[in-house]
């Protein structure tokens, strides 16, 4: 509990055993619910996992996007915060987002990875990647955000049931961001956080997953839909 407030933490792995350790040797204390999905790992991540009394839920399904909704329907927390099970993000940012989130009285606090500190944690054409996708999402929501692609995300459990999150891929990252903004009654921030070089193998393919998440976030902002 986190000021009276259930903490529910929620890692996608797809092949993570040697991140995921680390992330979940550094959860702090004050965290009710660790849970991780492992997306049809080869390796043993779940094993791993579950040493670290993580509870593993398993989403046979490839994809980012895929791995959070299954995720999401399993948590129990006020309060859910997100990373990747790579080591990249810290986990000892939770506090501090966490304070952050309470005192400027929000439902979504977007961690950014930028300014980027270490120079190793992401290349160059991934920064420009990041920069571009960022530019694309803050001109067709009118809203600057800095780092539209971050995976550490803190927000109110509650909010989930106002959002279509369509996606199953990448792309999800930016979407759920679009899905806070939009919503008039949702209080958005996004403070910096320190990043760094991920463990393990890297599974994102820059040009591929790029190129999808600009024309969906294209897509999403013309193409009207129905909720479900
Ligand atoms: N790429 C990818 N990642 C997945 C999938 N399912 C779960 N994940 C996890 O989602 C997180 C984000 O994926 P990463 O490959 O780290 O993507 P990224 O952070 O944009 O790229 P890196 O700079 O390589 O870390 C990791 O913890 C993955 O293990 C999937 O189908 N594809
Ligand atoms: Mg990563």
């Amino acid at each position: 509990m986190y000021k009276d407030l259930r903490i529910t933490v929620i890692i996608p792995c797809l092949n993570e055993e040697q991140g995921v350790e680390q992330v979940l040797r550094r959860m702090p204390p004050f965290v009710d619910e660790v849970i991780v999905v492992d997306n049809g790992s080869t390796d043993r991540t779940s094993e791993v996992a579950r040493s670290f009394g993580a509870h593993v839920i398993r989403e046979p399904v490839r994809g980012y996007g895929r791995s959070y909704k299954k995720g999401f329907a399993h948590a129990s927390g006020d309060i859910i915060v997100t990373l990747d099970g790579d080591h990249s993000y810290p986990p000892d940012a939770i506090s501090y987002l966490l304070e952050a989130f309470l005192h400027l009285e929000v439902d979504f606090l977007n961690a950014s990875r930028f300014p980027v500190r270490d120079r190793r944690a992401m290349s160059f054409k991934h920064y420009i990647g990041n920069l571009v996708l960022s530019i694309a999402m803050s001109l067709l929501y009118f809203r600057w955000v800095r780092d539209s692609q971050s995976g550490m995300w803190v927000f109110r459990r509650s909010i989930l049931k106002d959002m279509v999150l369509e996606s199953d891929s990448m792309a999800f990252s930016e979407e759920i961001k679009i899905e806070a903004l939009k919503n008039p009654r949702v209080r958005f921030e996004e403070i910096s956080i320190l990043y760094s070089s991920r463990l393990g193998e890297i599974k994102l393919n820059p040009w591929r997953d790029g190129f999808h998440n600009l024309f969906f976030l294209v897509r999403k902002r013309f193409t009207r839909r129905a909720r479900s």
